[in-house]
């Protein structure tokens, strides 16, 4: 059975697949698997290798190139649970490469409901690296994930044993806020302030400042710049506008 669903992702164009039995599958700040769906007892982690759009200094590219990732991955995570329920009977639950994410005052939108990290780590397909990214063994820091929880009795796949970051310190040394200056712990929010300029803080202050003034100034404010840059930003999803902590990391090059 494991065969054949390797097959079929790598038929879709996945660049890798692990599969880990729920037991194994730890990420002890993240929601039960159970809460989300009773009966899981399975994982499927797809990798994506990302595109070379990451390295460029032109943030649309960069971003755009994003953008097909995660439409490509969502668009396979979809195929992959329709092809467990036709050819295995199987209920299949898709786990999304980014958002939605829950928000609420303690998590403030960083917590995702499974923990694609941990969860690739558990499937055999890499381990964390001084970024609290996980390094693949071929493609190095640049993969993404998804991933389908399922009823499916999978046993769990190899972890990668050897450690594959190098500890160069390229990653925090090119962190521009420098969220990566504690070990085994990014700073979220230090991350998020460089890495989504137009995201919700930048939405918040502008709409408090906007309430709060006069109506030309208003007028104004709506037809700056910046107004439109968070429009932009509120319909693309989370923009980023760094990838340097992937961009930096030698391994996989
Ligand atoms: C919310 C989120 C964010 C938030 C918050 C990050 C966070 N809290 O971890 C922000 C906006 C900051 C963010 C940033 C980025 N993200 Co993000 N993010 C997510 C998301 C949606 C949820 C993450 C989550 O739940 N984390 C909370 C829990 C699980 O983490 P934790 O228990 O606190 O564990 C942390 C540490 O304890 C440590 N850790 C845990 N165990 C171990 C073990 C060892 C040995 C070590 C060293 C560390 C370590 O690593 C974790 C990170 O801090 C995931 C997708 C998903 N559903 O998993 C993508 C995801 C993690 N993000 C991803 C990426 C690529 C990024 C960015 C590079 C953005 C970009 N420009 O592309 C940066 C990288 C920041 C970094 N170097 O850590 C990828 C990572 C792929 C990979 N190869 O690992 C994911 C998996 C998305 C995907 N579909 O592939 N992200």
């Amino acid at each position: 059975m494991k065969e054949k669903i390797k097959g079929f992702a790598m038929d879709l164009g996945v660049d890798d697949v692990g599969m880990v039995a729920v037991a194994d599958y730890r990420s002890p700040r993240s929601p039960g698997l159970q809460t989300i769906f009773p009966g899981a007892k399975s994982l499927v982690v797809l990798a994506y290798q990302s595109l070379s759009n990451l390295e460029s200094d032109n943030m649309q590219i960069a971003m755009g190139g994003r953008l097909d990732e995660l439409e490509f991955a969502r668009s396979c995570n979809y195929r992959m649970a329709r092809f467990l329920d036709r050819e295995f009977k199987a209920k299949a639950m898709t786990v999304p490469p980014s958002y939605p994410l829950y928000m609420s005052y303690e998590t403030k939108g960083t917590l995702g409901d499974v923990s694609l990290r941990h969860a690739a780590v558990a499937a055999g397909l890499g381990n964390f690296g001084r970024h609290n990214l996980v390094i693949h063994p071929k493609m190095g820091t640049r993969v993404l994930f998804t991933a389908l929880i399922t009823n499916l009795d999978l046993p769990s796949d190899s972890p990668v044993s050897e450690r594959l970051c190098t500890d160069c310190n390229a990653c925090v040394e090119n962190c521009p806020a420098g969220a990566l200056n504690e070990e085994g712990k990014t700073d979220d929010m230090k991350c998020l302030k460089n890495s989504q300029p137009y995201g919700i803080g930048s939405s918040i202050r502008f709409w408090t400042k906007f309430t709060e003034s006069p109506t030309e100034e208003q007028k104004k404010m709506v037809k700056d710049v910046h107004f439109w840059r968070l429009y932009q930003a509120a319909f693309i999803g989370f923009q980023y506008f760094c990838f340097n902590c992937i961009k930096s990391c030698p391994i996989g090059q």
